[in-house]
């Protein structure tokens, strides 16, 4: 059948045909089109001074509570507001077209999962699991949020409902190390497949950076999807220049996986 997607390549979806096993490995770009800021501008406002990784460490959160409480809880407003994308939708939907398929994000928005997606890995945690920070036990939010479209404010961090400490959000701060189960499951699922793609990351943070270099380093065919350009761009087998939710639901047609009307 031709082509008639013009900026798919072929290669690509020979590749996608014959793939077993694929990863989609995903950052703050695959939830922009659904009105997320990504997180490099992730900070308007109250946030602007601050330098997102400043803000997203143990030290802010010891020295500022409230100025970083009240950032996720912004964050969190966002992301509960957001709806999937298509772009979401068309990486849910690919799982139905390829034997294995594992998302593993480093997004902690829960978008993957309301689009569909069954096997999601969350590597730097998420902003719906809010535990304490002393004995960590996990905190359930109260019913409202922070309804701050801009400027945002200062949010005193509840008390541990066990132990009195600040809670504190559910997500991997800079200098933390990533939780081991979903660590190791990403990587396994990376070592074993023949296809990754990468979508919506600038493939700057490590360790999970590694991803897409690890798969390289085992064979897979490594496709990137960004309208910018990232150090991956020299290493990816293919650079799909654009928006997620323009290129994936192109990609799904081309291959012949056309999103159930
Ligand atoms: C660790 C959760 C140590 C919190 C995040 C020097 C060199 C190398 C590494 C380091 C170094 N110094 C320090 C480190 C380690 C550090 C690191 O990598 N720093 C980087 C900045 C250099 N890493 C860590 O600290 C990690 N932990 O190393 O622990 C350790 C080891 C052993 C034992 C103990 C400790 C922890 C990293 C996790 C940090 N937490 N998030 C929160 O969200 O607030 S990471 C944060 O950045 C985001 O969550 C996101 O996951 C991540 C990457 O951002 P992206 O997702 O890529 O988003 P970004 O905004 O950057 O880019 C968006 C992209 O989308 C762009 O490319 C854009 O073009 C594109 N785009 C835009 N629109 C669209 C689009 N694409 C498609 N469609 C569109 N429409
Ligand atoms: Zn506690």
């Amino acid at each position: 059948m031709k082509n008639t997607h013009h900026d798919i390549p072929p290669a690509l979806l020979q590749a996608l045909h014959q793939a077993r096993r694929v990863v989609v490995f995903t950052g703050a770009g695959v939830s922009a089109e659904s009105g997320i800021a990504t997180f490099r501008d992730a900070l308007t406002g109250l946030w602007s001074r601050f330098d997102a990784q400043a803000l997203a460490t143990p030290e802010a959160f010891r020295e500022h509570p409230d100025v970083v409480w009240g950032w996720y809880e912004w964050r969190r407003a966002q992301a509960l507001r957001a709806k999937p994308n298509a772009a979401h939708r068309a990486i849910a939907e690919l799982a139905r077209h390829v034997p294995e398929l594992a998302v593993v994000t480093q997004n902690v928005d829960d978008l993957h999962e309301r689009a569909g997606s069954a096997r999601v890995t969350h590597l730097h945690g998420s902003l719906h699991a809010p535990r304490c920070s002393a004995c960590a036990a996990p905190q359930a939010f109260a019913a409202e949020h922070p309804d701050e479209p801009d400027g945002g404010r200062r949010i005193a961090p509840p008390a541990c409902a066990r132990c009195r400490a600040p809670v504190r959000p559910g997500v991997v701060w800079f200098g933390e190390s990533l939780p081991a189960e979903a660590w190791n499951s990403a990587w396994r699922a990376v070592q074993a497949c023949d296809l990754l793609f990468s979508i919506g990351t600038s493939a700057l943070v490590y360790p999970a950076a590694e991803l897409p270099q690890r798969a390289l380093a085992s064979g897979a065919t490594v496709v990137q999807i960004n309208p910018a350009a990232t150090p991956l761009d020299a290493h990816a087998h293919h650079n799909l220049r654009g928006a997620a939710a323009d290129v994936m639901p192109r990609l799904l047609a081309a291959a012949g996986f056309g999103l159930a009307v």
